[in-house]
């Protein structure tokens, strides 16, 4: 992926209008002049009329307060600021906190070359085999030659290219189900979420049924009974971010690895060289903080622009991180966000839906520019209606009943609330809608005398 990326920026030519390194000390817009004055630690100043944030919806890494934990003499890595450069686990023990997508991707490979991992987990996870491999020359020139279909489908779906089935559940006897199911574990990938049976994210019997399944697979796989117990997930299958692995659960019947259920035995302290949990110490080398992020909202209000009056994001969003169409906020004129609270973000294939947002961005710029207009601005009257919108879609699922980054519940004091629009295709069309029909929910302004509009 990263490839791809680096691809695209060379293609299109993008790296000139980049400047690294940069970081943005304060956003601030001036009403009288329609503008945007940005500064950042290098002591710039930059002045414009948009400000487009694309922050980024995974990026303020979040990392545990426990007692002691700075005084940890240890390497200690966050797998959100991992180095470029090569890290050695030989030798070593290493324990890691946190069993999301990261930790679950990154511990089969610690355990290949550290001495000894113990994994911390606070809440058993499911995951699905990825069964990654490289693609055939076949399927590389279909995909090619099928390309403009397959952007269109994607665009149509959830932003993957394939086709889902829509089978229903009750068509199938519990025993076909199953079939389904294993036919669809040994594809791997999400498809046993996605193209199962219509309805696993939100029937709970269904879901049920499911998440059975794959706790079945990891009793499987997992040779010591005990270790299997405490890799039990025990909430709506799907409800979290699903992580695909390469070989995590084998990892546990590996001699070099143990696992913590922080459940019954949490951490209580660390030391320079060991954490203490209830029952125990463990000495470690390395920390690795697989701990995830103040997701979605926390980018944003890292950055904390001052809009009217000064006001500033993190005055506004105190309680609730209200937007319009995930791209705009009111009190925030000609501010953008791609990727922000109330946008299908993560739900769907990322560099796709920023592309989607920023044609969109882009068209509503022009609209002001060819207007000969000022500012563009959503009203707190949209605001309301798109959260009513957004989370009638969540509601009707069993997202809402986890504990996860999607409702906020990984830090600390965050208010709770649906962090996405669920349905990415439906999403687009709406944007799309909104601008054809002139910009409801918007309110423009004139030019005024002071400002430049360029
Ligand atoms: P995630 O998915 O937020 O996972 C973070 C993990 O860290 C998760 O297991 C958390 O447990 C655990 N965690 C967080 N805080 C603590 C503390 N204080 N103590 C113990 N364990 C803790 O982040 P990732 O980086 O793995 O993935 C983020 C996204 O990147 C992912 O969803 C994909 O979209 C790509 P919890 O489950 O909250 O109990």
């Amino acid at each position: 992926m990263l490839a791809y990326l680096e691809h695209f920026a060379d293609r299109f030519d993008l790296l000139k209008d980049i400047r690294f390194e940069t970081w943005v000390t304060d956003a601030r817009y001036d009403e009288a002049m329609q503008r945007w004055t940005i500064e950042t630690h290098t002591n710039e100043t930059a002045s414009s009329q948009f400000l487009i944030c694309a922050v980024g919806a995974l990026f303020v890494a979040n990392k545990p307060d426990y007692p002691g934990i700075d005084d940890f003499a240890g390497e200690c890595y966050h797998t959100g600021r991992w180095p470029h450069e090569k890290v050695s686990f030989a030798g070593k023990r290493v324990g890691v906190i946190g069993t999301g997508s990261s930790g679950i991707q990154a511990i089969p490979e610690i355990a290949k070359g550290a001495e000894h991992v113990t994994v911390f987990q606070r809440t058993p996870q499911y995951s699905l085999p990825a069964r990654n491999r490289p693609l055939t020359k076949e399927e590389l020139s279909r995909y090619r030659n099928d390309w403009d279909d397959l952007r269109t489908s994607m665009c149509k779906r959830g932003g993957w290219p394939f086709k889902t089935n829509r089978r229903r559940a009750s068509d199938y006897t519990p025993k076909q189900r199953q079939a389904v199911y294993e036919d669809l574990w040994e594809q791997g990938g999400i498809h046993l979420s996605i193209n199962s049976f219509v309805g696993v994210l939100a029937d709970k019997e269904l879901n049920e049924e499911v998440g059975e399944f794959v706790r079945g697979k990891i009793r499987e796989i997992v040779k010591d009974p005990a270790a299997a117990d405490k890799l039990m997930p025990d909430y709506y299958f799907g409800t979290k971010r699903l992580i695909l692995d390469n070989g995590y659960f084998e990892t546990y019947n590996r001699d070099n690895v143990s696992l913590v259920d922080l459940r019954e035995d949490p951490i209580e302290e660390f030391t320079p060289s060991s954490v203490r949990t209830k029952r125990g110490e463990h000495p470690i080398d390395m920390l690795v903080l697989a701990t995830g992020y103040d997701a979605v909202s926390g980018s944003m209000l890292n950055l904390n622009p001052k809009g009217r009056a000064g006001v500033s994001l993190e005055q506004k969003w105190q309680s609730r991180f209200d937007n319009y169409l995930g791209s705009t906020i009111a009190g925030f004129p000609n501010l953008f966000m791609i990727h922000g609270p109330g946008a299908p973000g993560v739900f769907f294939t990322m560099p796709l839906g920023g592309e989607r947002t920023t044609a969109w961005i882009a068209d509503c710029i022009r609209h002001v520019r060819e207007k000969g207009l000022g500012a563009v601005e959503a009203t707190e009257d949209a605001e309301e209606k798109w959260d009513r919108e957004i989370n009638e879609i969540a509601d009707r699922t069993l997202y809402p009943l986890t504990n996860s980054w999607y409702m906020g519940a990984n830090i600390p004091g965050k208010p709770r609330q649906f962090l996405g629009h669920l349905r990415g295709s439906q999403y687009f069309d709406r944007l799309i809608e909104v601008a054809e029909g002139g910009y409801e929910g918007f309110v423009f302004e004139p030019v005024r005398e002071e400002g430049a509009s360029t």
